[in-house]
């Protein structure tokens, strides 16, 4: 990521006080107290600046996991037209989730709540051939399902952001291949985001087919009820390829292989999920290449999803205090908070000048240049919660010293002017 600076006095991050009342997990209350998403339906929320530079952050780390397997990224429709839903025979079968709609023309359409039959379309007006094997295709994109019950705010929305990736292969063992460098790759992007996934056997439901795993991020405010052995948590990538959690609908103490003194169980929070699916797309929608006898072959397919809306509240259920978020270092909205707390010093706007002047060649600044109380700043700095504070105060900035505290740890240290510039710019 490149450097750059802003204005907390020009930026628009609505910060508040107050505790909303209908807001029921902590997620939730932060998101709207630190000003990130304003509700605008039941469901359905505007994403403020904070917010989207997390979400930029967050597909930045899925797209660059994504080319490196090889996937490649394309900006499917959110308005798709219902015949390609008739054809696979999902149309129907969707019911009430789906949201239809009808053109000046009278003609049927929908807002994507997935785009399995897309990608199948526009695989097969290309590829006609077993060397254009494998492919896959991704995007990030917006997705609306008219859930029964929205809640927790982006959490579970009706109107959510989704990388969701479609793979075409020659046949099983290559389908399984890529599966699993899909896998592979999903458990790098949540490590790198700072969390601990947790793949669970799963069902496929909806999208169908019949090998399925979520990837799941401990949390107690989780839907779901999560069964697995503890050295899970601690399992190397490799491990996490052949060990799993199941939900509760799966557990059964008499098949459990885990040891009872070994079980956990946790809730948790679904942030992905995969499925191989074989050929039940491009069979319904006669989609196929020819082999190298010229013989007709119905790739099989594969889905993956991740929850990249959803994954910004998953982060802080996982990452918070009771002042405010705790972002991990990758995702953070900005690397650096400078707090000038005399705003009216002029020894203090010298230095806060000087620090983000150096500081922003390298790392993303917001400088809080407002006029308002100290603890004011100070509660917003902790709610926001960007990973380092650089706090100029007046009783000390004549002797050039300025303080620089942890968010997480809440660690603060006294530091020199150019000392602290030294820390960020190496
Ligand atoms: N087509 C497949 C994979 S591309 C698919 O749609 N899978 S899914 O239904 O499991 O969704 C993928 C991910 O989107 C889920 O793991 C979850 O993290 C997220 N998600 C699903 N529904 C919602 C929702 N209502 N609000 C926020 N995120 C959601």
């Amino acid at each position: 990521m490149f450097g750059g600076i802003m204005l907390f006095s020009k930026f628009f991050a609505p910060t508040s006080r107050d505790v909303p009342a209908d807001a029921k997990i902590v997620s939730h209350r932060l998101m709207l107290r630190s000003g990130m998403i304003s509700q605008t339906a039941s469901g359905i929320y505007c994403w403020l600046p904070l917010a989207v530079r997390v979400l930029d952050k967050i597909s930045q780390i899925i797209c660059d996991e994504q080319d490196g397997i090889g996937a490649n990224r394309v900006l499917f429709t959110t308005i798709q037209p219902a015949d390609l839903w008739i054809e696979s025979g999902r149309y129907d079968a969707y019911g009430k989730e789906m949201l239809r709609i009808k053109d000046r023309k009278e003609g049927n359409f929908l807002y994507s709540p997935t785009n399995e039959e897309q990608a199948t379309d526009v695989f097969r007006k290309y590829v006609k051939s077993y060397r254009g094997l494998p492919t896959m295709l991704y995007q990030i994109h917006w997705k609306f399902r008219d859930e029964i019950r929205p809640r927790f705010g982006v959490m579970r929305g009706r109107e959510f952001l989704m990388k969701d990736g479609y793979s075409f292969d020659i046949d099983f063992e290559s389908a399984k291949r890529t599966y699993d460098n899909v896998f592979k790759s999903y458990i790098r992007i949540f490590r790198r985001i700072g969390l601990t996934p947790i793949p669970v056997q799963a069902d496929s439901g909806a999208i169908g087919g019949n090998m399925s795993h979520e990837f799941q991020i401990l949390a107690e405010t989780g839907e779901s009820t999560l069964y697995y052995d503890k050295k899970l948590l601690t399992s190397s990538d490799d491990e996490l390829m052949t060990t799993f959690a199941v939900t509760d609908e799966k557990y059964d103490p008499k098949e459990s292989a885990v040891h009872e003194k070994d079980l956990q169980i946790s809730k948790g929070i679904e942030v992905g999920h995969v499925f191989y699916f074989g050929t039940k797309y491009s069979k319904a929608m006669n989609t196929f290449v020819l082999d190298e006898k010229g013989e007709k072959v119905f790739p099989e397919m594969g889905s993956y999803g991740i929850g990249v809306s959803r994954l910004v509240a998953a982060i802080i259920e996982a990452s918070h205090d009771d002042r405010g978020i705790i972002w991990p270092e990758a995702v953070a909205p900005f690397d650096v908070v400078i707090l000038n707390l005399h705003v009216k010093n002029s020894k203090c706007c010298d230095a806060a000048s000087e620090i983000y002047g150096a500081i922003s060649s390298r790392k993303e600044v917001l400088y809080d240049d407002r006029d308002i109380t100290v603890g004011e700043k100070l509660a917003d700095a902790d709610l926001i919660g960007i990973p380092w504070q650089i706090i100029i105060g007046k009783n000390k900035i004549e002797s050039e010293i300025v303080e620089l505290k942890n968010r997480k740890t809440g660690e603060a240290i006294e530091i020199s002017r150019s000392e602290v510039i030294g820390r960020f710019v190496r």
